[in-house]
């Protein structure tokens, strides 16, 4: 534990080694360590934060980085031919094959007692472009969201999972989407992954490809550096509400908290929480057949398991639950 400490992650960049069990961050749990390394460009390299052993470490980082850069980019000019633009239109829309970003991480979620009441890693899209995933090919464990369930995903030996990130959904203006997934845990087995992010070059403003877009298919996204865009993504955070017996009446306050480079802060939240086996649904007296209730009954035991099993950026109960009564605009999220 001292050794990985001394590589412990920062915010900055969360390079080296980090763990999101909540030990230190007491938010959503996840059941997983990890560890991430910038490998291109080479300005963005921290060489204090690659640790010594093994000793060929950084050769094979290296060489299997860029053989995975390379794959990626054969990817990006076959999917730019499927969508009929030149076959270099996508990477020059990444600003081309020496600024984009590779970045790798090393995934490891160890056995777990509960596996039911936790997972590996949240549910997200990556925020990238794609992501090259070399996976343990016994141990199942990434899910991906089809059709509105999550689907397992099957290793297939010697095989590598390409998962399309967002970026490339803004450059295709959304033809090609990128796919939200997660990883489950299990009290057998320990399982290890390999994600190995390409990325646009990330000072460059990201936009829908003008050939794909039209009078009948408008621009879906403003351009945005993959800088902004990955800072946006960590500033906002966990998400989650609790909304349900005013129906709505009152709203859940959603809320962050930014830190800073010169004080350390402290802050004690007291939770009020209902019983947590009991049905909660929106009050009578607040339903109307103008106002329909919008919640149904759900227990909060259930409600929170359900926060963090669908995870920071997964689609709270409420917010699908809401978006089927039209009526009230301007939901917000929390979570706690
Ligand atoms: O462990 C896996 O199978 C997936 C890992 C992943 O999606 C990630 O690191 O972003």
């Amino acid at each position: 534990m001292e050794v990985k400490q001394r590589y412990g992650n920062s915010p900055a960049t969360y390079e080296g080694y980090g763990s999101r069990l909540g030990v230190d961050k007491g938010a959503i749990l996840d059941w997983g360590d990890y560890y991430f390394l910038h490998v291109r460009p080479p300005h963005l390299l921290s060489p204090h934060k690659w640790p010594h052993l093994p000793p060929d470490l950084r050769e094979t980082t290296t060489e299997y980085s860029e053989e995975v850069r390379r794959l990626c980019e054969r990817l990006m000019a076959v999917m730019a031919v499927g969508l009929g633009v030149e076959e270099g239109r996508l990477q020059e829309a990444f600003g081309g094959g020496e600024g984009a970003g590779v970045c790798v991480r090393v995934n490891y979620y160890p056995r777990c007692p509960q596996p039911d009441l936790t997972l590996g890693l949240s549910s997200h899209s990556d925020p990238g472009g794609m992501t090259v995933l070399l996976v343990d090919d016994r141990v199942k464990g990434l899910q991906v969201r089809h059709t509105g369930a999550w689907v397992t995903v099957d290793p297939v030996p010697g095989a590598f999972i390409v998962n399309v990130g967002d970026q490339i959904q803004v450059v295709t203006n959304a033809l090609y989407r990128s796919v939200e997934h997660r990883v489950v845990v299990n009290a057998a087995e320990e399982r290890l992954s390999i994600a190995t992010f390409y990325n646009p070059r990330s000072d460059l403003p990201v936009a829908p490809l003008p050939e794909l877009v039209s009078p009948e298919r408008p621009p879906l996204y403003s351009p945005m550096t993959f800088d902004d865009y990955r800072l946006y993504i960590r500033r906002n955070g966990p998400r989650g509400k609790s909304q349900v017996v005013t129906n709505a009446l009152y709203r859940s306050v959603e809320h962050r908290v930014v830190v800073n480079a010169a004080e350390e802060r402290l802050s004690i939240a007291t939770f009020y929480n209902p019983r947590s086996d009991l049905p909660v649904a929106p009050l009578p007296e607040l339903v109307s057949p103008e106002r329909p209730p919008l919640y149904s009954p759900m227990t909060f035991d259930d409600y929170r398991l359900y926060i963090r099993r669908n995870g920071p950026r997964g689609k709270s109960q409420v917010d699908r639950l809401a978006a089927a009564a039209a009526t009230i605009p301007n939901s917000t999220t929390t979570t706690q």
